[in-house]
Formats: C-alpha cells, structure tokens, sequence
C-alpha cells in the first residue's frame, strides 16, 4: 500500500470508478477488499480520505485480465465498493463501468487493437455472461474524443457500442424467478425480473408520487424509501437472491407513463439512493418488462412495432434507449445499447 497500487480512473458511461489488472490487486479477497476500501474512502459518507465520490456511482471498480476462455478477450470482474459501510460486493454487474473495461484492455495491452474499431469480448465475471463492445482505435490507440452524446454525461465522446446476450437471468436463474409477470408484494402490484440486472418494477402512482419528481425531492422522501426498502427486502428471497440486507440488488424501479413516443419513465434507487439516470442493465430489464403481458411496465409503456424494437426508457437526466432484437416467441434475443468511456486518470493510488 505504501508503494502505491497502480490504477485507471474511469469515467465509464454515466458511473466512474478505478479500473485494476487482477495482477496489481492481492489475490487473497480479504486483502484486496481492505484496500479497496482504503483506495475509495470507505466507510464514509464522504469518502473524504480516499478517491470514492461520495455516492454508489462514482464509489465502483472494475478488475480485469486476459481470458483463458474461448472466443473471450478479457475477464471483467465488477465490484460496488459501499460508501457508508466496509462492504465491497460481487453481487450485481455493472454495464456503465463495462463501457470503460474495453478501452481499459486496450490501454494496459491486453487487448491489440485491430483497424479502426476494436472489438471487445468481455466475459462479465459477476453473472457468467458476455458483451461485445467496439471501440474506436484510429491509428491504433484507442481515442476518447467523438460525437456521441449520452444523457447524464456532459459534452460528447467517442461511441462505444455494447451488445448484450442471454442476459434472462443473470442473478436469479430466470427471466422471471417467480414465474409470473406480477407478484403482489403489501399489497402493490410488483413485476420481479432480470434480463441482466435484478430490478423490482413498481407503479409509481402505487407509491403517491407521479414519477416525474427530482432525485433530490425522492431522496429526501424517507417514508417513500421505507416503504420501497421493505418491499425489496420481502422481494429479495423470492428473486433467488436470499436476505439482500446487505446486498445491493435488486433495484427498485418506479415506472410511469413517458408520452412523446417514448416506451416508459423511470426513477430507480440503486437500492437507497436514487439514481440520477438509470443503470445499463437496468435498462435492458425495464425495457423487457414494457414487453411482458401485464405488470405495472406493460400497463404504461407504448411499444413500437417490429421485431427490433428502440424502446426509449426515460430517466431523470434525459433517456436511454434500448435496442431489443426479439426472437419468434416474442422475448428478448439480445439488448444493444450505446455508452462512452474517458480515460481520467493512470498512475498509483495510495
Ligand atoms: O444496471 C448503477 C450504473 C449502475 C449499474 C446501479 C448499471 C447497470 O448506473 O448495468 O450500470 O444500479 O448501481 O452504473
């Protein structure tokens, strides 16, 4: 620690965080999350003595090396350092910080860049599943500057697409852990899914609220946040996911309708804090469930026609817009989306 850890900074979609070759980091788990802790600031709600923002969004680490299986690039390993509590989890993936793991790859040579754009495939340790992104490598280096703008990010970047695969069940062993596309959870109507990000999907108007409150208003609101985390915390074993106490997941979605064409709004709490825009893989699942029957997203959502549909799912910052590739039986065959990365910072965090 003394010596200094070598690390990335990242800005990777609208999250940031410190991106490690495994080979830099202690192998033992105890020991590395130590340091982690150490390297954010954790537990504090400032995080004032270490490099973590002060939110779940910029408190994130992403740890990488060359696969060993085959047709995959890297490995990418996502841990959410907590901000208030020594706690760093495995158990959800981050699709925001996937966006920087590509570029990451590249810069530490682990990766060749290969024309001018440069095809990454990340096997996503946390859930067991792969995403493709391409990155532009004119010249051979990998280049931040572009046109691509994303809601929630200021100014533009270079585009790094990302194309997701049989995501259905990520951390719960189906799209859908319960079977059904509602549960009733105290009494309020609760789509419980996972393509890719366990997220429990709930009518804001259920809640009180009409869904097109700030996140400061809804972080403020306490007895909305109890109630949501008492839902959650009865939603975590019937999701497969156990006592989530101290787990991260599953998101909490409140959804209402978007109008002006797009499929749906949202305001998520990832689980306690209310995001500021909505997480990728977040998206991807808010999106199936607009596709679902019924359930509080389907009884709200305008989706187009087609078998590739671009389903906008609006969130506080602006939208994000999830192209779903749907197969004969109507699901989702895969989910692409569009994310930017820049590289911060590379030097030793101490
Ligand atoms: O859902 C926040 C984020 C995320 C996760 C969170 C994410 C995803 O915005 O794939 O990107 O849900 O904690 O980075």
């Amino acid at each position: 620690m003394s010596d200094g850890t070598r690390a990335m900074w990242m800005r990777g979609g609208t999250s940031k965080g410190g991106y490690f070759l495994a080979s830099d980091l202690p192998a033992d788990t105890a020991a590395r999350d130590a340091l982690l802790l150490r390297v954010m600031g954790s537990p504090d709600p400032r995080q004032i003595d270490g490099m973590g923002g002060a939110n779940p969004l910029t408190s994130k680490v992403a740890i990488v090396k060359a696969s060993q299986r085959d047709g995959v690039d890297v490995d990418y390993l996502f841990l959410q350092v907590f901000v208030d509590r020594a706690l760093v989890t495995d158990s959800q993936n981050c699709g925001n910080i996937l966006a920087g793991v590509g570029p990451f790859a590249i810069e530490r040579g682990l990766v060749h860049p290969a024309g001018d754009m440069t095809e990454v495939r990340i096997y996503m340790e946390n859930t067991g599943q792969i995403a493709v992104a391409s990155v532009p490598t004119p010249g051979g280096k990998v280049s931040y500057d572009g046109a691509a703008r994303i809601d929630g990010v200021p100014g533009t970047a270079a585009p790094v697409p990302i194309v997701f695969k049989d995501t259905a069940g990520s951390s719960c062993g189906a799209l859908l852990p319960t079977g059904r596309s509602v549960d009733r959870i105290g009494g309020i109507d609760a789509t419980l899914i996972d393509n890719g990000m366990p997220c429990v999907i709930l009518d804001a108007a259920d809640f009180g609220i009409t869904g097109a409150e700030t996140p400061a208003e809804l972080n403020a609101d306490t007895a909305l946040k109890a109630r949501l985390e008492a839902v959650r915390l009865e939603a975590g074993p019937l999701m497969n996911l156990g006592d989530v106490s101290e787990k991260p997941i599953p998101k909490m979605v409140l959804v209402s309708v978007a109008g002006d064409g797009a499929a749906i709004s949202t305001r998520s709490f990832i689980p306690h804090v209310c995001h500021e825009a909505i997480g990728v893989l977040a998206a991807v699942t808010v999106a199936t469930a607009c596709l679902l029957p019924e359930g509080p997203a389907a009884r709200h959502a305008f989706v187009p026609a087609g078998d590739e549909k671009a389903l906008s799912v609006r969130h506080p910052g602006g939208e994000f817009t999830v192209i779903a590739r749907l197969d004969k039986s109507g699901g989702v065959e895969s989910a692409g989306v569009l994310r930017t990365a820049r590289k911060l910072f590379d030097g030793l965090a101490f």
